[in-house]
């Protein structure tokens, strides 16, 4: 198990300011703020620890100016919006916080940019993949992972025209990423020549979607598609299994966690694909340094940790090039950031924030594991 306690955690990010010390006035910090607790705690620790790398990684290197130490103040938001307003509001009470890397859910990440916003803070999300997010005008707002409109149209694509598939059923959980993944994914399919047979929303946090399957499982579809995160599609895989209903099942990121094949157990997880941001960082040899010294040291890399690891190091180097303890100043860095070599490909924003250039794969769980199958680039 990698995953570690939050309390030693931020125990951990604090030593940098012992009370008293000389250095105290001089720290930096950025803060990270992801589902920390909670059902959505594994992936969530996983962007923390690649976060937490990066910054460790910049203490090494040196001051990020003068004798400025960096420090990562991290916070819980449980994939609760008004959490993550709470975190939000938290971190830009802290003079020392220059800049945010989160939140990991779309609905968090939208319910606090605007807070980031007003206070002028960089928020860089590894992980938030509604395009809505981005569209709010908000120049404070950046990311570096693929958005829904391009991750669900490449699914569509696959599902259509590699699959062959034409009838289908669609479900999501009606959060900001997984209603707008589904609506994006039923969009492009439907453009297609497939067609929805049906279009249900769960709720997070339910347990029992028994009647939902049984009444899906009556209209035949021949896939079913899940905007979602994976702790309730672990459960759908189970329970659909146990009623007899067998049609394959995809969905998009939110899915893709080890955690997914656990809960739901390799058996009732197999088959199952999904779409990613990027090919597997394990193929990369930009990212080999890394996961190796993050699986030494945690265990398998989380779904999402290179991301938030280069999200932290653009913010780290905007930080350095600011030279100043001023959110302005780090706020115009990362707008003129071109060409960061980040570990996962080179880092670019458009106007809006959103990552330029950035593919989508396809993956299937095969013998219990997430087996690579293509990699879609963007048009
Ligand atoms: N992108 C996958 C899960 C995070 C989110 O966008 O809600």
């Amino acid at each position: 198990m990698r995953t570690m306690p939050v309390s030693w955690a931020l125990s951990v990010f604090l030593l940098g300011t012992p009370a008293g010390s000389v250095f105290a006035e001089e720290t930096v910090a950025i803060g990270l703020v992801a589902p920390l607790t909670g059902d959505q705690a594994y992936i969530g620790t996983g962007v923390l620890q690649g976060a937490q790398m990066a910054v460790e990684d910049a203490n090494i290197r040196g001051p990020v100016f003068g004798a400025a130490k960096l420090r990562l103040v991290a916070l819980d938001d449980q994939h609760n919006p008004t959490q993550a307003v709470l975190a939000a509001n938290k971190l830009i009470a802290d003079p020392d916080v220059l800049g945010v890397v989160g939140h990991f859910n779309s609905s968090c990440t939208k319910a606090a940019s605007a807070i980031y916003h007003e206070s002028r803070t960089v928020q860089i999300t590894p992980a938030s993949t509604n395009p809505e997010i981005s569209r709010q005008g908000f120049d404070t707002f950046f990311r570096v992972c693929a958005t829904d409109d391009v991750q669900a149209p490449a699914a569509a694509n696959f599902v259509r025209m590699k699959l062959g598939v034409r009838k289908i059923s669609i479900l999501d959980d009606q959060t900001t990423y997984g209603k707008g993944l589904a609506d994006a994914f039923e969009k492009k399919f439907e453009n297609l020549g497939g067609r929805a047979l049906s279009r249900d929303g769960i709720t997070q946090g339910e347990k029992d979607f028994t009647p939902l399957l049984t009444k899906i499982k009556a209209i035949g579809p021949e896939l079913i598609y899940y905007g979602g995160v994976y702790p309730e599609l672990a459960l759908l895989l189970k329970q659909s299994k146990k009623i007899g209903l067998s049609a394959p099942w995809m969905g998009g990121d939110g899915i893709f966690d080890v955690t997914l094949i656990t809960l739901a157990s390799p058996e009732f997880a197999e088959g199952t694909t999904m779409t990613m941001l990027g090919v597997d960082p394990h193929s990369l040899p930009s990212a080999k340094d890394f996961v190796a010294r993050y699986e030494a040291r945690y265990g398998r890399i989380g779904s999402f940790s290179a991301y938030a690891y280069d999200a932290a190091n653009v913010l780290i180097e905007a930080v350095r090039r600011a030279g100043k303890k001023d959110r302005e100043s780090v706020l115009k860095e990362v707008r003129g950031i071109r060409d960061f070599p980040g570990i996962l490909g080179t880092v670019n924003f458009d106007e809006k924030g959103d990552a330029i250039g950035k593919s989508v794969g396809i993956f299937k769980v095969e013998d219990g594991k997430f087996k690579f199958i293509e990699e879609i680039k963007p048009l």
